[in-house]
């Protein structure tokens, strides 16, 4: 596994972690249909985010058990079943 496309998207996360923080200030959160935007076939953060806005990078890490960076429909059943997601 390439250090520097992890250390890239760890620089990734952090955004998202302060783009939470943002959100926890401006308020209640409404939950989303959840889009695959991009058409990749599984969720980025970025597309778990809209319809869970309070997501956290542990959260993500949780869900994505494959850890390939992104949330296939699989893992996102999983996660909803375990109640990670909810
Ligand atoms: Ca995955």
């Amino acid at each position: 596994m390439p250090s520097e496309h992890m250390t890239n998207k760890e620089n990734v996360m952090k955004k998202y972690i302060i783009a939470i923080a943002a959100i926890g200030f401006a308020g209640t959160a409404i939950a989303q249909e959840l889009t695959d935007t991009d058409g990749s076939g599984a969720f980025s953060m970025e597309e778990l985010m809209t319809a869970y806005p309070n997501i956290t990078e542990d959260v993500f890490v949780l869900i994505d058990a494959n850890g390939d960076g992104a949330v296939d429909a699989d893992e996102l059943t999983a996660a909803q079943d375990a109640g990670t997601l909810q």
